[in-house]
């Protein structure tokens, strides 16, 4: 389909964005529908500052910005006065530093600044209270109607429309697809192709064709000062803007000048959700649904921190304000993707104004090439766990999301609410053994046990170092996770791997659906495990893969997460395949480490020696009377075996195996631990080391890319792939007592030229190991620098895997 029939519902910045940029891309039928009127709909567009910081976390949302500023600069519609957060804490002025890592990464301009050189980018500042900035000289304020309207005009140039008053009431479908909308008044529009961007009323749009978009329309404060003396400037327009768009996260605010006035933004009020049903009757028939009526108590607080901060306010006040609404999500990322059992029905929602032409862009790629260039897992609307789709967890984290939206979140930060919502067979044990949980994927999962902490006595007695940490890479961690480690290395652990996505593929078409899909050679001998990835059609990684054959016919998949699920539903045959997610009916136990076998043999019904029971080999069996599928395969690269077993067996097979490990001094090990020992091996992780933003070879692991191999999705894209100008490359930090947390700039000769991606401390080595994007001809031995809050560490390329290259380890 080069040139789909395509309806967009929405016009605001998304929704015009859009249309620009797949008519650029020469598909021209283009019907952009909105409830409102052209270009002032009523969204959340009409009346958004438009203030534009492109430094994030995110390396994607970060890209997505840095599009949308560069776009709008050529539309006209981007005032590009710069952007500077300042800091009145020492905790914030460290996490400028951290935020000035993730421009470099990413490559945003911006510097550290001093207190004086705020004053002369601010001169409305106190500087007394002001202890150092960071200054973005590229960041600004987006005109957002007038990039909407600019957008929208060159789109109409190309042959699209724009349609004001036709509120979409229906998605029209026929024989499983999309055929259209229909709209309040009746009139139907065909379309292969429907966008729903309609910002906060997707959620409503989406549930009509059976979808979950898990956002939340918040209301969210912004005022206007009365006429400042200090910004009157002769002849300037009402809305002129001159000084750097200002926040001050320390209190949620953010500054923007209207002439002389100030407008203020503010965060830090109760998180405001709004309920649709409500807004919709008690909005009807107005131009602006999305603004609500000021609430000043809410504000008070704003406006006392603003005069302190900015004391030419004192004479002013609030003039004007509103409670406007736009988007919370989950997880504060947007939401882009297809709905799966409606093709043809796309959604790009909770996008702001700075990341909204980003976001067009790739999704105008993905509707119209397959893919989008840049990685926008993050974003899929499929990367939600089932519990993650409630209306209780959605209101609940997106509320959340509210609240931290200026917070200084650290990286390994975990969700607190909702909780315990996914707890494996072992939980009651793991408490007793003094746990410490974190969540992921709704999993509770233990980062390392109290019940190890005399092993750090014991092995620093053998001369095992346990290096001290600076306050921030101290938090959510504990040195027994060291102690854990070098436990697995020395004698034998156990390891919770429950939370491990795992499907069950069966039928008569299994074998053949698997090789289409998956890079390496899976047809092989009943009792195979073979390593291997899912790629998409431009060849970059979606995914890597155990897969181990347990009959002819039946599979079993060790996946990453949600977004496997998708990509393979989506691919499925009409007929011979059955995929199923077993996670939660299932149970693992990893029993990894040089005593593994002597732990397992006395209670396992087979035999388990070396000759019997090969590496990368599964078989079905007993432990003790619980029936169990063990696979030779170790993520901490050590000998060993994952043990799955059904959910109710659980609890015994714990007990059973840590009974048996009693002798051997087996211990409970988390996920610290469990990081370490996989970085020593060269393992990657999916979704941080490598995403589908990276072909196989560059990631490292173009080993699991079958030679031999016919055809499988992705292989024409590999065939004809020019040489990698980055690679992912081990570094080993050259101080015993150096660490690093993932996302900070890596340079070369003080040039920045590639970030970390994850990074843990190795007890093995006794120093950090890190993985790094490193140009090409960055090579083993060379010397980088990386940048760490407000110091920097010296690190060494090295060869991998760090630990063990021979393989002795795992295959005794
Ligand atoms: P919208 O602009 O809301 O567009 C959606 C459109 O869909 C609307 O025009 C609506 O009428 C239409 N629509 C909905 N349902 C239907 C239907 N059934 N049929 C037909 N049409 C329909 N972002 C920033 O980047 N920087 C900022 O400084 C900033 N400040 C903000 C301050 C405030 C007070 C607010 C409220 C938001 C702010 N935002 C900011 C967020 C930003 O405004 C939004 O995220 C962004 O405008 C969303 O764009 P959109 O196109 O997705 O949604
Ligand atoms: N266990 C199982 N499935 C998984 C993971 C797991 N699926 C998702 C994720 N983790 C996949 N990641 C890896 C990474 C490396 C290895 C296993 C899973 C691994 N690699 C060996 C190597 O690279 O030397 C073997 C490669 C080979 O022989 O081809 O063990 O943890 N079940």
């Amino acid at each position: 389909m080069t040139q789909p029939k395509v309806v967009i519902i929405g016009a605001g910045i998304v929704g015009t964005s859009l249309a620009d940029e797949l008519t650029t891309r020469g598909c021209t039928d283009v019907t952009v529908l909105d409830r409102g009127s052209m270009f002032t709909t009523g969204g959340s567009t009409s009346h958004a500052p438009g203030l534009v910081f492109q430094t994030n976390g995110s390396k994607t949302m970060s890209e997505f910005a840095r599009y949308t500023v560069e776009k709008f600069v050529g539309l006209g519609a981007f005032n590009q006065l710069g952007g500077l957060e300042i800091a009145t804490t020492e905790a914030r002025l460290t996490d400028l530093h951290r935020r000035l890592g993730w421009a470099q990464s990413w490559g945003i301009p911006g510097e550290l600044v001093n207190p004086a050189q705020c004053r002369e980018l601010h001169p409305l500042l106190d500087v007394d209270r002001v202890l150092g900035g960071f200054h973005t000289p590229t960041d600004g304020l987006a005109k957002a109607v007038l990039a909407a309207t600019a957008q929208a005009d060159r789109a109409t140039s190309l042959g699209a429309r724009f349609l004001g008053d036709q509120e979409v009431v229906e998605v029209l479908q026929r024989g499983g697809r999309v055929t259209g909308v229909r709209t309040a008044a009746g009139d139907e529009f065909a379309a292969d192709v429907v966008v729903s961007a309609a910002g906060f009323w997707g959620a409503q749009l989406g549930a009509t064709v059976g979808l979950t978009v898990p956002l939340v329309p918040m209301a969210h404060q912004f005022a206007k000062t009365g006429q400042l003396a200090e910004l009157r400037r002769d002849g300037q327009a009402p809305d002129a803007a001159v000084l750097p768009i200002l926040r001050y996260q320390d209190k949620d605010l953010y500054y923007r000048e209207y002439g002389d006035r100030l407008g203020i933004g503010y965060y830090g009020h109760r998180p405001m959700p709004v309920d649709m049903a409500t807004l919709l009757t008690d909005t009807a028939g107005e131009a602006m649904p999305s603004m609500l009526p000021f609430t000043e108590d809410d504000f008070a607080p704003a406006w006392t921190a603003s005069t302190d901060l900015l004391p030419a306010l004192g004479d002013s006040k609030v003039e004007e304000g509103f409670n406007g609404i736009f988007s919370f999500t989950p997880d504060g990322m947007s939401i882009m993707g297809e709905h799966r059992d409606l093709p043809g029905f796309w959604v790009a929602e909770a996008v702001w104004v700075t990341h909204s032409a980003g976001v067009a862009k790739a999704m105008a790629e993905w509707i119209l090439d397959g893919a989008p260039s840049v990685d926008v897992h993050e974003c899929d609307l499929y990367r939600f766990e089932e519990p993650a789709k409630s209306p209780e967890f959605i209101l609940t984290t997106s509320s959340q999301a509210f609240v931290e939206v200026y917070d200084i979140i650290h990286p390994h930060e975990y969700r607190r609410e909702p909780r315990d919502l996914r707890v494996s067979p072992f939980h009651a044990r793991q408490r007793e053994l003094g746990a410490f949980f974190f969540e992921g994927g709704c999993w509770e999962r233990p980062a390392w046990y109290e019940a190890n902490a005399p092993l750090i006595a014991e092995l620093s007695a053998d001369g095992v170092a346990f290096p001290e940490r600076d306050d921030w890479s101290n938090r959510f961690y504990s040195p027994i996770s060291i102690a854990e480690a070098r436990w697995t290395r020395q004698h034998v652990a156990l390891y919770d791997m429950t939370p491990l996505t795992r499907y069950e593929v069966s039928g008569p078409g299994a074998c053949e659906f698997l090789q289409r899909m998956t890079t390496n050679n899976v047809d092989k001998s009943v009792g195979s495990v073979t390593y291997t990835l899912l790629l998409d059609e431009t060849g970059g990684v979606r995914s890597d893969l155990t897969v181990a054959r347990l009959a002819a016919d039946l599979y079993q998949v060790g996946a990453n997460g949600p977004l496997d699920m998708d990509w393979l539903t989506r691919h499925l045959p009409e007929s011979g395949v059955t995929l199923r997610d077993i996670t939660g009916g299932t149970c693992c136990i990893g029993v990894w480490g040089p005593r593994a076998r002597d732990l397992v043999a006395p209670v396992c019904a087979a035999d388990i020696s070396h000759g019997a029971f090969g590496y990368f080999r599964a078989i079905r069996t007993f432990i003790g009377s619980v029936p169990v599928t063990m696979m030779r395969v170790s993520y901490v690269g050590e000998l060993g075996w994952e043990i799955y077993a059904s959910a109710e067996h659980g609890a015994k097979l714990w007990d059973l195996l840590f009974e048996a490990g009693r002798e051997h001094r087996a211990i409970a090990a988390g996920r610290i631990a469990f990081n370490s020992l996989r970085l020593e091996k060269g393992y990657r992780s999916w979704g941080t080391d490598m995403t589908a933003e990276h072909h196989p070879g560059p990631a490292g692991v173009g080993f699991a890319v079958s030679k031999k191999k016919a055809d499988f999705l992705g292989k024409a894209a590999l065939d004809g792939a020019a040489e990698p100008s980055k690679v992912l490359r081990s570094i080993v930090f050259d101080a015993p007592d150096a660490v690093v947390l993932g996302k900070e700039p890596v340079s070369v000769d003080g040039v920045v030229v590639g970030y970390v991606t994850s990074a843990g401390y190795s007890a093995t080595i006794g120093r950090t190991i890190a993985y790094a994007w490193l140009p090409a001809g960055v090579g083993v031995g060379d010397a980088v620098n990386v940048a760490y809050l407000t110091t920097s560490h010296t690190a060494t390329v090295h060869a991998e895997p760090v630990v063990d290259p021979d393989m002795t380890l795992i295959r005794r």
